[in-house]
C-alpha cells in the first residue's frame, strides 16, 4: 500500500555519515532535523531545509538531543517496587500479567471509574495518547488529565464559549504581534520563531508588543514593551479595552456582522477607569493609549498568551480579555489575524462547553475532559469514598511538574496501584509500583498533534532512527499486550481483521465495523486494533503509526475540499487513505489541509458560527478588579517568585543529564539589581528562597532585566541524575517543592506558579 523513501545514502556509503530525517522533540515546534548516527549515538544534528514547516530552522537545543536518546539512566527492564522502596527487575510477561491483574482488581474492588490516566505524550510523542485512549476505553477509565490542565484549560474554557474552537495567531504575517506573558525567543511556539521575531523587528510597517514582568529577549526586539507589575495583566487588558471604547476605535460594522453579545461586553469595558487601572498594572496611561491606537490601526493583530498569563492571578479573565481585544478590532479570519484551525487529532474538546462536569471528589470543573492538575492529588489523598484508587501515568512526570511535589508523592503512595511508562527513571517513576520502560521517540514512529497552522496546516510522521533499546517496548506494543492479557483482545478477534487489512483499508474498515458491532470492546480499543492489523501492512518500524489511518479518515471526511487542496487526491474513504499514505511515506512532513481565510468562520463551533463576547462569569470577575490589586504578596513573603521560567537550556524534564546545559548550569535564581543591593547579594552567592509550601537554596544571578520585587527560577531543574546508580544527585531547584496546590485560578483550577509569594535570605555572601 505504501512505499518508504529509499534508505539514506552518502557518497562514501558510510552509515555514520548518512543524514536521517526526524524532528527535535524538545518543544511543541518539533522542528525538522537531520541526524547522523554512529552505532546508537546521535553524533550530529542540523536543521532539515526541506522540512515543510521549519525549513531548516532550529534553536541551540536541538544539537544536544543525544542527551535525551542516550541518557545514562535509560530504563531497560520493567521494575516493581518493594515495600522498602527498592526496585526489582521483572521480565515483560510477568510485568504485563501483574499490572493487568492489579488494574482489573481496582475495577472489581472499588467499582468502575476509580482509575486515573495521566499524561499521554510530551512535546513530540502524541501517538502515545492514542494508545492510552485504548486502555481507557477497555477499562472504562473516565478520569484523565495531562499537563494541559495546568496551563491551557482556562484558555479552553474561554475559547469554548467564544468560538467553540481553538484559535491561533499568524505571527509570520501579522501587522501587530502581541506576546502576553510569553517569551517566544526562548519558548518558541510557532514556526521559525526567532527568524519571524527578527523579521518583525526589522520591518517598520509591523509592530511587536510585549507585555511581560521581565525585559525578556523578546522584549528587547519589541516596538512596545509594557513591563507590567506581576499579576497586573487583567488591569492592563481592561484599560486597553476601555481605551478602545473611549477613543472610538472599535471595528463597529465588523463586530455587528461577526459577533454576538458585544453590547454586554462593551458596557462592561466602558466602566473601567483607564488611568487608575494603568497605574495598578504598573504602566502609564500614555503607554496604554499609544499601544491601543497602534493595535486598532492595524489590518491584522495576532496575540499569543502563555504561562505569564495562564499561571498568574486572573488567568481565565485575561484569556477572555485578550480575545475580546482581537475581536473588537476585527482581527479574526483576516490574513495575519487570529483564526481557528484544523487538527489531525484535536487536543481539546469543547463538547461540554458551558456545562462542564465537576470532579466528584474535589468539585473542580472538568474542562475539555481533564481533571484540574492542582486537584489530582487532593482527589486521592483524603478519605472521600469516590477517591481515585489507581494512577496510570505515561510520558509525564507529575511528581516534578505539578504543584506541591510532596503532595503528589503522597498520592502515589496512597493509591492501590500506580504504573508509570517512561524512558528514564523519573521523580514520578521513583514512586510507582510498576515502571515499564518505553522505547524512545527515536526508536519508534511518532508524531505531534500540536501543529496549528493556518491557512496551511501540516503534520510530520517520523520513522524510527534506531531499533528499540534492548529491554524496551514502544507504547503500542505495551498497550496491545495489556489488552490481550486483560482478556479484551484475542487472536481469534484479530485473525479476520488482519486478513481484511491485507486486502486493503476499505475491506478492513468494513470488517472492523462488523467486529466492533458484535464485540464493542474492539471499538473501544481503537488504536490497539489498528496497530495489530493495519500496522502489520505498514513499512518496517511504522506499525505504531496505524491509528493515524483513522485520524486521516476523520479529517478527510470533515474537510474534504481542504484536504484535496493540500494535495491529496480521491473521494470519500480514498481521500483519507491517500492522506494517511502520504503521512507514512514522507519524512519532510506533509500539508494536511489548505484553507482560505474565508473558511475561518466555518471552523467556529458556536451555535450561529459567530464569536460570542457575552460571558457573564467574566464580567463578574472584571467588576471584582475594582477592589483588588495586582500583587498578592504579604509582609512575610514580600517577593513574587516566577517558579519555572523558560531559558536557553531548559526543556521541561525531557533532558535529565545536567551536562546538556551550556549556560546557567545550576539554574540560577534571578533578581533585580535594586533587590540585590538591598539584600547585599552578588551573582554566584547562595540564597535561600522560602514560600508557604517549602524552602530551597539556589545560586543567585543579579539580572538587569528583572524588576524590583520579582524573582525567577527556571523550569525543569532539580532533576535527579545518577549515572553510576545509587542516590540521584540533584542539580538546581525543583520549582514545585516551593508551590502549593491550593494557589490556583478559581475557574480553571490552573496553578499560579508565576506568582508565588516568597522571601529571600542570603546564605553565603
Ligand atoms: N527553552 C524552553 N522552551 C520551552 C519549554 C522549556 O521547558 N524550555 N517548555 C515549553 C512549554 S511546555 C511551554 S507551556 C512553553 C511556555 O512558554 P512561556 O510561557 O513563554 O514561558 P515562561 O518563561 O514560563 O513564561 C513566559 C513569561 O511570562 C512572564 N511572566 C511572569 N509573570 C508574569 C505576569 O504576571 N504577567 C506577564 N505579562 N508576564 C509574566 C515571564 O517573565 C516570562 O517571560 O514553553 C515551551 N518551550
Ligand atoms: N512550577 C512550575 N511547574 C511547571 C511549569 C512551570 O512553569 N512552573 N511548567 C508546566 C508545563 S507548561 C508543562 S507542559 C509541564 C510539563 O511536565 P510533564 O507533562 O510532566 O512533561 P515533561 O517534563 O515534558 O515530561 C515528559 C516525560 O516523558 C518522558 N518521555 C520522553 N519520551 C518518551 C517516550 O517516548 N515515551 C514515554 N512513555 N515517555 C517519554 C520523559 O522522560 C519525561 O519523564 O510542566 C509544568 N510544570
Ligand atoms: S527546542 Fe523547539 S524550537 Fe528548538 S529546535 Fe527543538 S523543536 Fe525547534
Ligand atoms: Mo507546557
Amino acid at each position: 500500500m505504501t512505499t518508504t523513501e529509499p534508505a539514506p545514502t552518502t557518497s562514501q556509503d558510510d552509515p555514520a555519515l548518512a543524514w536521517h530525517k526526524n524532528v527535535c522533540i524538545l518543544c511543541s515546534n518539533n522542528c525538522g532535523v537531520e541526524m547522523r548516527i554512529d552505532e546508537r549515538e546521535i553524533t550530529r544534528v542540523r536543521g532539515n531545509k526541506s522540512h515543510i514547516a521549519s525549513k531548516g530552522y532550529t534553536c541551540e537545543k536541538a544539537l544536544r538531543l543525544n542527551h535525551y536518546q542516550n541518557a545514562k539512566t535509560r530504563l531497560t527492564s520493567p521494575l516493581k517496587r518493594m515495600e522498602d522502596g527498592t526496585y526489582i527487575e521483572l521480565d515483560w510477561d510477568t510485568a504485563i500479567a501483574e499490572v493487568s491483574e492489579a488494574l482489573l482488581a481496582v475495577n472489581s474492588t472499588h467499582g468502575p471509574g476509580k482509575i486515573m490516566y495521566y499524561g499521554g505524550g510530551g512535546q513530540g510523542n502524541h501517538l502515545v495518547g492514542t494508545y492510552g485512549a485504548a486502555l481507557r476505553g477497555a477499562l472504562g477509565i473516565t478520569r484523565k488529565s495531562n499537563a494541559l490542565a495546568q496551563e491551557k484549560t482556562g484558555e479552553a474554557w474561554v475559547e469554548g464559549r467564544m468560538y467553540g474552537a481553538h484559535t491561533h495567531g499568524e505571527f509570520a504575517d501579522a501587522e501587530v504581534s502581541i506576546f502576553l506573558g510569553k517569551n517566544p525567543w526562548h519558548s518558541h511556539g510557532f514556526d521559525e520563531t526567532r527568524r519571524v521575531l527578527k523579521e518583525i523587528a526589522a520591518d517598520d510597517s509591523r509592530s511587536m508588543v510585549v507585555i511581560d514582568v521581565r525585559r525578556t529577549e523578546t522584549a528587547d526586539l519589541a516596538d512596545y514593551f509594557l513591563q507590567v507589575t506581576p499579576g497586573g495583566d487583567a488591569f492592563l487588558m481592561a484599560a486597553i479595552l476601555a481605551t478602545l471604547i473611549d477613543e472610538d476605535l472599535l471595528a463597529t460594522d465588523w463586530i455587528g456582522e461577526n459577533t454576538v453579545g458585544s453590547d454586554a461586553a462593551i458596557a462592561a469595558f466602558s466602566q473601567i477607569p483607564i488611568a487608575e487601572y494603568a497605574t495598578k498594572a504598573g504602566v502609564t496611561e500614555d503607554e496604554v493609549r499609544a499601544v491601543t491606537r497602534r493595535i486598532a490601526a492595524a489590518k491584522s493583530v495576532s496575540i499569543y498568551e502563555d504561562l505569564g498569563i495562564e499561571m498568574a492571578p486572573h488567568s481565565t479573565l485575561v484569556s477572555y480579555l485578550q480575545r475580546a481585544l482581537s475581536t473588537l478590532v476585527g482581527s479574526y479570519g483576516v490574513p495575519g489575524g487570529m483564526t481557528a484551525h484544523t487538527s489531525l487529532v484535536p487536543i481539546f474538546s469543547y463538547g461540554a462547553t458551558g456545562k462542564e462536569p465537576t470532579d466528584p471528589v474535589t468539585g473542580g470543573a472538568i474542562i475539555s475532559g481533564l481533571i484540574p492538575c492542582n486537584e489530582i492529588a487532593q482527589g486521592i489523598t483524603g478519605d472521600h469514598p469516590e477517591r481515585t484508587r489507581a494512577l496510570f501515568i505515561e510520558s509525564a512526570n507529575p511528581v516534578h511538574s505539578l504543584a506541591d511535589s510532596a503532595l503528589f508523592r503522597q498520592a502515589m503512595r496512597d493509591v492501590d496501584v500506580s504504573v508509570v511508562i517512561d524512558v528514564v527513571m523519573t521523580e514520578t517513576a521513583l514512586e510507582a509500583d510498576y515502571v515499564l520502560p518505553a522505547a524512545s521517540q527515536y526508536e519508534k514512529a511518532e508524531i505531534t498533534f500540536f501543529s496549528a497552522g493556518f491557512p496551511t496546516n501540516t503534520a510530520t510522521m517520523r520513522a524510527p532512527l534506531l531499533p528499540p533499546l534492548e529491554g524496551t517496548l514502544p507504547e503500542a506494543e505495551i498497550h496491545s499486550r495489556l489488552a490481550k492479557e486483560m482478556g479484551f483482545l484475542t487472536d481469534e478477534d484479530l485473525e479476520p481483521l488482519i486478513a481484511a487489512a491485507e486486502r486493503g483499508y476499505d475491506e478492513f474498515a468494513a470488517a472492523y465495523m462488523t467486529a466492533a458491532a458484535a464485540k464493542p470492546v474492539l471499538g473501544a480499543l481503537g488504536a490497539v486494533v489498528l496497530y495489530e492489523t493495519i500496522g502489520r501492512t505498514l513499512p518496517d518500524g511504522m506499525a505504531m503509526a496505524a491509528p493515524m489511518w483513522f485520524s486521516a479518515q476523520q479529517l478527510a471526511m470533515r474537510f474534504p475540499d481542504q484536504v484535496r487542496a493540500a494535495g491529496h487526491a480521491g473521494e470519500d474513504s480514498a481521500l483519507g487513505n491517500a492522506l494517511f499514505d502520504a503521512l507514512v511515506a514522507n519524512r519532510d512532513g506533509v500539508a494536511i489541509t489548505q484553507h482560505e481565510h474565508g473558511d475561518s468562520f466555518n471552523l467556529l463551533r458556536t451555535p450561529d458560527q459567530k464569536i460570542n463576547l457575552d460571558i457573564p462569569e467574566m464580567f463578574a470577575e472584571l467588576a471584582g478588579l475594582a477592589d483588588s490589586t495586582a500583587l498578592r504578596t504579604t509582609d512575610d513573603f514580600p517577593f513574587v517568585l516566577s517558579a519555572g521560567e523558560r531559558r536557553s537550556f531548559t526543556a521541561n524534564t525531557i533532558m535529565r543529564d545536567p551536562a546538556w546545559r551550556k549556560k546557567d548550569p545550576e539554574g540560577a535564581l534571578r533578581l533585580s539589581v535594586g533587590d540585590a543591593q538591598q539584600l547585599g547579594v552578588a551573582t554566584g552567592d547562595r540564597i535561600r528562597i522560602t514560600t508557604e509550601a517549602g524552602t530551597a537554596v539556589a545560586v543567585a544571578e543579579v539580572n538587569d532585566s528583572m524588576q524590583d520585587g520579582h524573582i525567577s527560577l527556571p523550569n525543569g531543574l532539580g532533576l535527579g541524575y545518577s549515572p553510576a546508580g545509587g542516590e540521584p544527585e540533584l542539580t538546581g531547584v525543583a520549582p514545585n517543592e516551593l508551590t502549593s496546590a491550593d494557589w490556583r485560578d478559581p475557574i480553571a483550577g490552573t496553578p499560579w506558579h508565576k506568582h508565588v509569594p516568597a522571601r529571600l535570605e542570603v546564605v553565603s555572601p
